[in-house]
């Protein structure tokens, strides 16, 4: 079944705005998606009515507050196909649960000369943790390139990933280039030698249906404020037999068993990864948005982003000037990063928000992957369920206006 993606929008009060005189067209969906009136509704009621501490109170508040919080997790373990929501544990975002991986497991795991592979077009929170522990480690971050089609060369990896091998970590679908990994090929290899398989979800949970026992995967991240959660609310799921492994991340209240003088023993997980007070409204927002999305529905938002893309690539390509990156197929989600000869991309960012249309231009955090597309900076629209071709329309209408006003200062 389809989606009404004008239906939907009547659940986003700040879809009804608009920018510098024109409706908005939200195309940085990628950067952070928007909010329904569901998510901030569960927010308000739970600060209206039950907020307190979580897992220290025996009174009314906490217990419910609790209840709230823990449900979420049992949601998000459902969310990713994970049978256990001991396994689940909440973060601030992908960028927290790359970092928790990096800080407790390769730390207390990874020796000098230990191999991290990762490809050329990561995001820096799949990079610059692993920078971090290679200055401490001595172990050794490897990059694997792309084929001309922009897809990870596969026979690449297979050759990168050896004995030395600990960790392949990876984006599942990419930011800049739209992409998805073959995911459960990629954890074939990493498992061949006996390496985990971390995954950076961030793109991919809010936009397809995610099963992380199926795609093989060893650790998977992601962030709730990029699939209608909050900002602050995010998680990390781990084999659980691996987690129960991992040392604490951060020390405090709540991730404790016994504490004396000079020493401490650890609770259980996923309690042992959650030190201090945890972002409970956010979690529970996290909790209303995964709702929000399986009501949806995971394989029709997919199907709404690929038919997107699809029509923005063909309406696009017919524009002399634009470059456009990624590949075509079925493996391509909703993320469109492209360049106008002769103008820079946060000239044509500034242009198209002058139409009321955002989306972001940079380096999108993926300077190697720039470098290796030969580009400095790029635009890129970035759609979700709440977008239609209409807002497409004038996306192309505005490159246009766009490249023709520049074009007359060449
Ligand atoms: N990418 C973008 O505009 P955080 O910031 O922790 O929620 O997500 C980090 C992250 C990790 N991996 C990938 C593939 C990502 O796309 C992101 C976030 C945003 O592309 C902000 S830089």
């Amino acid at each position: 079944m389809g989606l009404d993606p004008h239906v939907l929008r009547g659940d986003f009060p700040i879809l009804r705005r608009e920018v510098n005189g024109k409706p908005l067209v939200y195309f940085d969906n990628a950067a952070s998606s928007q909010k329904p009136r569901q998510v901030i509704e569960a927010m308000t009621e739970y600060y209206f009515n039950h907020h307190a501490n979580v897992h220290r109170g025996a009174h009314t508040l906490s217990v419910e507050a609790t209840e709230m919080y823990e449900g979420v997790r049992r949601k998000v373990a459902r969310f990713l196909g994970a049978a256990d929501p001991a396994s689940v544990i909440f973060t601030r975002n992908t960028t927290e649960a790359m970092n928790l991986v990096a800080h407790s497991w390769a730390r207390s795991v990874l020796e000098p000369g230990d191999e991290i592979v990762v490809t050329a077009a990561e995001h820096h929170a799949n990079l610059v943790p692993w920078h971090l522990l290679a200055a401490e480690r001595g172990v050794a971050v490897r990059g694997v390139g792309l084929r001309p089609d922009h897809r990870v060369d596969l026979d690449e990896l297979e050759e990168v990933v050896g004995e030395r091998t600990r960790l392949v970590s990876t984006w599942h679908m990419s930011n800049v280039l739209g992409v998805i990994n073959p995911i459960a090929r990629i954890a074939e290899l990493a498992h061949r030698v006996g390496a985990l398989l971390l995954v950076d979800g961030a793109q991919a949970a809010p936009h397809l249906p995610v099963d992380v026992e199926a795609l093989g995967a060893d650790f998977y991240a992601i962030s709730g404020h990029k699939m209608c959660g909050p900002t602050g609310a995010g998680a990390l799921w781990a084999r659980p037999e691996i987690l129960r492994e991992m040392p604490p991340f951060l020390g405090g209240g709540e991730m404790i068993r016994k504490v004396f003088l000079d020493s401490s023993t650890y609770a259980d997980i996923p309690m042992r990864f959650e030190a201090g007070t945890p972002n409970i409204a956010e979690v529970i927002g996290l909790g209303a948005a995964v709702d929000y999305l399986e009501t949806i529905g995971l394989d029709a938002i997919f199907e709404h982003d690929q038919a997107l893309v699809r029509y923005a690539l063909e309406r696009l390509q017919a524009l002399q000037g634009v470059t456009l990156y990624g590949p075509e197929g079925d493996d391509r989600g909703g993320i469109l990063a492209f360049n106008i000869d002769g103008i820079h991309p946060h000239d044509v960012a500034t242009a198209l928000d002058q139409e009321g249309i955002a989306v972001r231009a940079g380096h999108h955090c993926a300077q190697p992957l720039m470098r290796t597309l030969n580009a400095q900076a790029m635009a890129r629209a970035s759609f979700y369920f709440y977008n239609t071709e209409g807002e497409i329309d004038r996306l192309v209408d505005a490159v246009a206006k766009a490249r023709e006003f520049f074009a007359a200062f060449a």
